[in-house]
């Protein structure tokens, strides 16, 4: 048999060496029987159109970020909220890596005929425009690309910006042609993406995390055999470490090359510049509570309590 698994990514991406590392395992396990076909991003459609072709089944395995996936997932959303995850990477790491996590999402998932399989994290959003991004007042009207969902736009309308949704294909063009004159990616992403090329300063925010879903068809996972599915769920829990190392390193090693490539300039926020941010960030929490409703607020406040365990759990 052959199990398909659709990529919001282009190869050499997060999402591919973590398709890669999960097709060597689900293809050596089962002898050979089983082989993964990796469908990258581009060929097959946009972030949404992924999910659709996951929920109906034509494919069977998927990644599914909450920036888009928010609208189909509204709980996802809080993905997507800004200065709510920990400062400290690895805290952020266990959470996302989590049974528990995975637990309070798998019903609204299940709710699309989505498996939830985990969340991945890809790095730090960072913010790249044509100019420094150093207080909300620099947003102020500037046409910024957001992901699709309604909730994704709803955290960059708070620094006073107009957001611009657009699938991901779409944003270099964009750039390009001035539609719009910022967006927000991990390193990797804007070196993979060319977006380097069309825009001159990248800042520096940490605002959040990338975090990305693996999903498959529900039907089709309930209906796998029982040694497949333990190859499925065994084959996931041991790439999702090496994900999060591929993420740092290509994290890392992207920076040098945008570098070497281009005279781009960074711009790290001080704390201050980045409290600022912050407080304006608060209420779009209270968006996300209207669009995500009660479960969607009961799944906020648990993250914060994790975050906050998990926090004082953390030697100084
Ligand atoms: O900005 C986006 O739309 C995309 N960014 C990344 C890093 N992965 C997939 C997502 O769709």
């Amino acid at each position: 048999v052959t199990w398909r698994f659709a990529l919001e990514e282009i190869e050499g991406s997060v999402q591919h060496r973590y398709a890669l590392e999960l097709k060597e395992r689900i293809e050596s396990i089962s002898d050979g029987n089983i082989l993964i076909d990796i469908f990258p991003y581009g060929s097959i459609g946009t972030s949404i159109q992924l999910t659709d072709l996951a929920r109906e089944g034509s494919v069977h395995l998927a990644f599914a970020s909450p920036g888009h996936l928010a609208d189909v997932v509204p709980e996802t959303g809080v993905f997507t909220l800004h200065f709510l995850l920990s400062e400290d990477e690895n805290v952020n790491r266990d959470i996302l890596a989590s049974d528990e996590l995975v637990q309070v999402f798998s019903e609204p998932y299940a709710e699309q005929n989505l498996q939830l399989h985990g969340f991945v994290p890809e790095g730090w959003m960072v913010w790249t425009a044509n100019k420094p991004l150093r207080t909300p007042a620099d947003f102020d009207g500037l046409a910024f690309r957001t992901m699709t969902s309604k909730i994704s736009a709803e955290a960059y309308r708070a620094y006073g910006a107009t957001p611009t949704p657009a699938p991901y294909s779409q944003v270099y063009s964009d750039l390009q042609l001035r539609r719009i004159e910022g967006q927000a990616n991990p390193v990797f992403a804007i070196e993979e993406m060319g977006f380097y090329e069309v825009q001159n300063t990248m800042t520096f925010a940490r605002p959040a995390q990338f975090v990305t879903s693996v999903v498959s068809n529900k039907a089709w996972f309930d209906a796998l055999p029982d040694d497949q599915k333990r190859w499925l769920e065994d084959a996931l829990d041991e790439v999702s470490p090496l994900a999060w190392e591929v993420q740092a390193e290509l994290n890392a090693s992207r920076l040098e090359t945008i570098r070497q490539n281009s005279d781009i300039r960074t711009v790290e926020l001080t704390e201050e510049e980045r409290d600022r941010f912050r407080e304006a960030s608060l209420s779009v929490r209270e968006s996300y509570a209207r669009i995500a409703g009660k479960r969607g607020e009961a799944i906020l406040e648990r993250l914060i309590g994790m975050v906050d365990e998990a926090e004082s759990d953390v030697p100084d």
